[in-house]
């Protein structure tokens, strides 16, 4: 069965691997399943047809037969319940690997994000120069927290798994802020996700799309 998932057809990043796109595409690498990618314009995600597979009209989605899913980390998971690979065989280090993606998407990427979209958006603002520090803050405690769990460890627990391909999938998106260097552990966790075959696989797959392409927005 053809799996197709969808991407922009122009990510503002031009090619940095920072949509969400990514992490569906290395989860694919990492278990070895093959993939068609269906490019959409802004326009088109906000289109009837789009809709109905995604409530919010954003990328990405993720069709299979008779099933269609939208929110990466539900992608991820479903991928990784399928095929070997990405969760443990032990049934309560395969609930810890899930309760690691959910920390990703829940308690790391909220911080994360605020802080992206501040640097994004709000740099004209009046507030921003008072408020920059705050939410940089809200990132470092999480950073702190994160970093003293993992210690020298290789992976978050035991193995990499689905859950350490989230982390690091949220974690990426902090390195133009430079918080992520205060972290050398974390640093070199990233570094480690980066380097694994499969994530360059996934990463040059969208940079073939989107290397010397125009930022179009958000
Ligand atoms: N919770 C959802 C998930 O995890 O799947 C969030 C999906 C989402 O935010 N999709 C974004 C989207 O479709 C793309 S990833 N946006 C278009 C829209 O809402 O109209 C977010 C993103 C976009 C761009 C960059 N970048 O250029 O660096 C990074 C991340």
């Amino acid at each position: 069965m053809t799996i197709v998932m969808t991407a922009f057809e122009r990510s503002p990043d031009g090619g940095k691997g920072l949509a969400r796109d990514t992490r569906v595409r290395w989860a694919l690498e990492e278990v070895g399943l093959p993939y068609e990618v269906r490019l959409l314009s802004f326009r088109a995600m906000k289109e009837a047809a789009h809709l109905a597979l995604h409530p919010f009209g954003q990328i990405p989605t993720y069709q299979e037969g008779d099933l269609t899913l939208f929110e990466s980390g539900a992608i991820v998971l479903h991928i990784a319940q399928g095929h070997g690979g990405l969760l443990p065989d032990d049934a309560d280090a395969s609930a810890r690997a899930i309760a690691w993606m959910f920390a990703a998407v829940n308690t790391l990427e909220p911080p994360i994000l605020e802080l992206t979209m501040a640097m994004l958006f709000e740099r004209d603002k009046p507030w921003y120069a008072g408020r920059l520090p705050l939410v940089e803050d809200r990132v470092r405690h999480r950073l702190e927290q994160l970093s003293r769990r993992l210690g020298d460890a290789d992976w978050l627990d035991g193995a990499f798994s689905a859950g350490d391909l989230m982390m690091v999938s949220v974690l990426l998106r902090l390195r133009s802020s430079g918080i992520l260097d205060e972290f050398p552990g974390l640093a070199a966790y990233v570094a480690r996700g980066e380097a694994r075959p499969a994530y360059q696989r996934a990463f040059a797959a969208q940079r073939a799309v989107n290397v010397g392409q125009r930022a179009g927005g958000e």
